[in-house]
């Protein structure tokens, strides 16, 4: 059986993920019992319902500190620098991703903590991996410093689960797309920029060509994911840190398509930048029959539906 989750501390807590997984879980377990840390970021907002608190992840005794103060038993690690600004200061990416993980990794075992959960990415994948599909268990050679940082990460984390009995947990997430908190630094930030850009100016210029593929996953989803990959009995799972994980897969083309057909007027043109080269490294879609059978995955948004939503949720918020 896998020790409780009481007392939950979320590092990255707003940042695009973060920001909504703070929220869910303080639907659950309680207010209080979720911490959530910042670093360059001020939480507002629903954040601020519960304990925040300013943490850089590069100082491990300071997360030792934290998780004795809030007697956490339970933390969540998304801070991280994603592909696209790992790629104009790569020296960065490595200390954050790569030392921040090992940090963490390194307070769950010494305060023994019951789970470490820790998200991985598709930026795993290097272009020898099958574009239809990818297999869980795969060649990971990725051409980015988020993807050596990611597949490091990941190596670590099974390295702590087996070395020392720690149990951490990760997917590899696909590009997540949402309303709440706009993403930063990532090269499939098209999908979400793009949705904002049709309400606000009726126009977007992707960055990625048309025909751009990859895999895709609406926040709801994500945040599930997370929630439902943590709380799954260990004896369940037969990975730990690295599990594909699937949802949507479509192209650019399809993005701004599906958006049209909800608001007419809006106009689209593709100026394919330097973070081309990152997306057309990575896969189309992956294939998650691990995680659909080890610990019952299951996306529950299609494009319409997410579309549908997204459009909705945002001119709401942006009335
Ligand atoms: C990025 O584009 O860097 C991230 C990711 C896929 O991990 N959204």
């Amino acid at each position: 059986m896998a020790g409780e989750m009481n007392r939950i501390l979320v590092i990255g807590a707003t940042g695009q993920i973060g920001s909504e997984l703070v929220s869910s879980l303080r639907e659950k377990y309680g207010d209080d019992s979720v911490i959530g840390t910042y670093n360059t970021t001020e939480p507002t907002g629903d954040l601020l319902d519960g304990p925040t608190v300013r943490l850089n992840v590069l100082e491990e005794e300071r997360i030792g500190d934290l998780i004795e103060e809030y007697g956490v038993d339970s933390v969540f690690h998304l801070a991280a620098i994603l592909s696209a600004k790992g790629e104009t200061d790569p020296q960065l990416a490595f200390r954050v991703n790569v030392m921040g993980t090992f940090n963490v990794l390194e307070v769950g075992r010494k305060f023994q903590l019951n789970r470490v959960v820790i998200p991985s990415s598709i930026g795993v994948f290097g272009p020898e991996v099958p574009r239809k599909k990818a297999p869980n268990e795969t060649v990971l050679r990725p051409t980015s410093m988020y993807g050596v940082t990611k597949v490091t990460g990941e190596l670590l984390g099974n390295y702590y689960f087996n070395k020392y009995g720690l149990d951490v947990r990760g997917a590899r997430f696909p590009g997540v797309i949402s309303y709440k908190t706009l993403p930063g630094g990532g090269t499939t930030d098209y999908a979400v920029e793009a949705f904002y850009k049709a309400i606000e100016e009726g126009h977007y210029s992707f960055f990625v060509r048309e025909d751009t593929r990859l895999p895709l996953m609406y926040m709801p989803d994500c945040t599930r994911a997370l929630i439902e990959l943590a709380e799954a009995d260990l004896e369940d799972l037969n990975y730990h840190a690295d599990y594909n994980i699937s949802s949507l897969s479509f192209s650019a083309k399809d993005l701004a398509e599906a958006i049209k057909e909800r608001i007419p007027d809006f106009t689209f043109e593709f100026n394919p930048d330097e973070r081309q080269r990152i997306a057309d490294s990575w896969p189309d879609s992956m294939d998650d029959s691990p995680a659909r059978e080890d610990w019952g995955w299951e996306p529950r948004y299609g494009l319409e539906k997410m579309t549908e939503d997204m459009i909705e949720r945002l001119e709401e918020k942006l009335d």
